[in-house]
């Protein structure tokens, strides 16, 4: 059973899991703009996982007989002018999205639900690897990102490292 206001947290996240593909998307988009398709679909696949994260979120709330509340999404829509700016983003909404699971976790332990405390134990170590990529596409791309061939390198790691590990490490 989930408290009401388990319920609304939960649903919230499902919003939030959906900005965080919007997000990624925005970001995509821009890398094949700039004729980065190895980010691009670094950045597509990313989406689609976000996409799972959320409906991760939305089964469990109707495998405990609730229903889903949905909110306004409020992704930012940002030009993007620098290959870097759409990295820092992901980095600091990363950081918001463990703040939200951690406080998810903390309120359930609150109510006692250890369900949803053991339901949510999968996302707090997802969100360790969700921060180490974030920081880790910025670290590479800062390293190899002024030289033209060390860029082009680098974008076809980025196309080749979905293929290999689902979860884009
Ligand atoms: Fe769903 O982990 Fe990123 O945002």
């Amino acid at each position: 059973m989930l408290s009401k206001k388990m319920i609304s947290l939960l649903s919230e996240q499902v919003k939030n899991e959906f900005e965080s593909a919007y997000l990624y998307l925005i970001a995509a988009d821009y890398f094949h703009s700039e004729g980065l398709p190895g980010f691009a679909s670094w950045y597509i696949n990313h989406s689609k996982e976000e996409v799972e994260h959320a409906m991760i979120f939305y089964d469990y709330i109707h495998r405990n007989n609730e229903r889903v509340q949905f909110f306004n999404l409020e992704p930012t829509r940002t030009i993007y002018s620098s290959l870097t700016k759409p990295l820092e983003d992901t980095i600091v909404h990363e950081d918001f999205i463990t703040t939200c699971i951690n406080q998810i976790y903390e309120v359930a332990a609150k109510e006692k639900d250890y369900r949803t405390t053991n339901f949510l134990t999968w996302f707090i170590t997802e969100q360790q690897e969700e921060e180490e990529n974030a920081h880790a596409n910025m670290d590479k791309l800062n390293l190899f990102g002024n030289n033209p061939a060390g860029l082009y390198l680098l974008d076809k790691e980025m196309g080749n490292r979905y293929g290999k590990h689902n979860k884009g490490e």
